[in-house]
Formats: C-alpha cells, sequence, structure tokens
C-alpha cells in the first residue's frame, strides 16, 4: 500500500488551439484521465506571442519557429498539469510521436491529427522541461494538491 508514498512526478500538457477549436478537450483529457493520471492544475488562456517564444525558446533556430509562436498564440490553449508515476514519459507514449504521420493509431496525435503543424497538444519531454514548462504557465498556488480516493486502487 506505501507504493504510492513515493514522490510523485508531474508534467506539463497543453492542448494547442487546434485541439480546442475542434472540441478535443474532453476527448483527450478522458484519456489522461481513465490511464490514472490525477489533474493538478487546468486553465483555458490565449497566450501573447511572446509568450509563445519563451515556451518555445528551445527551437528558436528553428525554420518553423515563428510560425509555431504565431499557431500558438492564435486562440485558446487549454493549459494543465497531470501527476502520476512516469507521467512525463508515459504520456509522451499517449501523445503519440510529433508528427501524426508517423505517431501509432491509439495515440492522441495517431487518432486525431493528420499534419505536424496541426498536432494539437504538447508535452513536456523531460524532467527538466517539465519543471520549467510548470513554472512558465502556472503560479505555485494554482497547482492543486489532494487524494483521490482512486489513488489506493492505482498504485
Ligand atoms: P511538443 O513539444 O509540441 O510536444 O512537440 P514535440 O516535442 O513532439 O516536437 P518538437 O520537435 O519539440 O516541436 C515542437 C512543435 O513544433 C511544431 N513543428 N512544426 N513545421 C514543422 O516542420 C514543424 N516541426 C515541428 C509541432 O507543432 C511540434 O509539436
Amino acid at each position: 500500500q506505501e507504493a504510492h508514498a513515493a514522490e510523485l512526478e508531474r508534467t506539463f500538457i497543453a492542448i494547442k488551439p487546434d485541439g480546442v477549436q475542434r472540441g478535443l478537450i474532453s476527448e483527450i483529457v478522458s484519456r489522461f484521465e481513465r490511464k490514472g493520471y490525477k489533474l493538478v492544475a487546468i486553465k483555458l488562456i490565449v497566450p501573447s506571442k511572446e509568450f509563445a517564444q519563451k515556451h518555445y525558446h528551445d527551437l528558436k533556430d528553428r525554420p518553423f519557429f515563428n510560425g509555431l509562436c504565431d499557431f500558438l498564440s492564435s486562440g485558446p490553449v487549454l493549459a494543465m498539469v497531470w501527476e502520476g508515476e512516469g507521467v512525463i514519459k508515459y504520456g509522451r507514449k499517449l501523445i503519440g510521436a510529433t508528427d501524426p504521420q508517423k505517431s501509432e493509431p491509439g495515440t492522441i496525435r495517431g487518432d486525431l491529427a493528420i499534419v505536424v503543424v496541426r498536432n494539437i497538444i504538447h508535452g513536456s519531454d523531460g524532467p527538466e522541461t517539465a519543471k520549467d514548462e510548470i513554472a512558465l504557465w502556472f503560479e505555485p498556488k494554482e497547482l492543486v494538491s489532494y487524494t483521490s480516493n482512486a489513488e489506493k486502487w492505482i498504485y
């Protein structure tokens, strides 16, 4: 019963403007919920272009950087923090490969997207980026710590 006592990791997940506009919020949120991960923060925001540039600063030298930042700031984004054992790596697995042409059926991008510039979702790619992205998008007080009754049946 003590398996869940270990520090549970957190990751930053965002549904991009295309996913929000297509009405895919509940579909995507439910995949993380059903897996057993716990939602600890959520908000709908339209990021400014400057904010998008901060979020994607690692990609600033890529040719698609400007278009990508225009896209992310083009409409509402659903920003979330999900918690659970291995959620950073497994969250990326649920999301699927960056290019939806290469992501497997059963993954979010594999099932719901067709092209890389409209791949509907973002997920942190490692513990460092998860930490940085959570801090960029959320204030500490927006992260909600709570016990869910399901946890003792998941861990
Ligand atoms: P993400 O950060 O959004 O989860 O995506 P990722 O790690 O799987 O992919 P990354 O290489 O970090 O690229 C970030 C986002 O940039 C867009 N992209 N556009 N035009 C292009 O060729 C191109 N390549 C990538 C995608 O929206 C990708 O998710």
